[in-house]
């Protein structure tokens, strides 16, 4: 069944604060599937990267719709302190998992080693990025323009970016690219 972007917001802002954790969030999204006229507000691409796209944002959580072209791909990053549901609305992402061996960073010396992931995710699947020391990368190594829903418990305006041949680790900012619906007027820059 297909489900409106405001209901999914209004189901998620159901969630009592204390239960907002994988179970009860990952029960609400899996297997969903996005009425795409009702996403197709937030849908922003630009050339040769990924958008990230706010729909709702309060101080529990903030959803997101990001926007991948293809051969796309986020920095390797984390999500630490912080719970991340993905789930994919259109097309497919490889999902790519890493642990690092130096801790979370920032810092130099930082050495990761892949742990494990989705080569190919498609349509419907859901992800979920937790504990302290969740490290992971999304990309679209594929022909089609994709679609993925995030939910993010807490709100997250910086992540650690990871660059394994210099083994450094360094505070990135994020930002929108839209915000309900409308393009902000300087769409950042920063993301691959
Ligand atoms: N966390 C990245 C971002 O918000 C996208 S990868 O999926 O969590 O830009
Ligand atoms: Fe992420």
């Amino acid at each position: 069944m297909q489900v409106a972007v405001e209901g999914i917001v209004e189901t998620l802002r159901g969630v009592p604060p204390a239960r907002f954790q994988p179970g009860e969030v990952c029960a609400r999204l899996r297997g969903l599937l996005l009425d795409p006229r009702t996403l197709q507000p937030y849908l922003h691409f630009a050339p040769r990267r990924y958008t990230r796209n706010l729909i709702y944002r309060d101080a529990i959580f903030e959803l997101i719709a990001l926007c991948w072209e293809p051969h796309s791909q986020s920095p390797i990053h984390n999500h630490s302190g912080q719970l991340c549901w993905l789930s994919i609305q259109r097309g497919a992402l490889r999902l790519e998992n890493f642990k690092s061996l130096d801790g979370p960073g920032p810092g130099d010396g930082i050495r990761l080693v892949p742990n494990g992931g989705l080569a190919r995710a498609t349509e419907g699947a859901l992800d979920l990025q937790q504990g302290e020391n969740a490290i992971h990368r999304v990309s679209n190594p594929f022909e089609e323009r994709a679609v993925s829903l995030h939910v993010y418990s807490r709100p997250y305006d910086t992540c650690i970016a990871y660059d394994p041949p210099s083994r450094t680790a360094r505070v990135m900012k994020l930002c929108y690219h839209s915000i309900g619906g409308k393009l902000v007027d300087d769409p950042p820059e920063q993301l691959q």
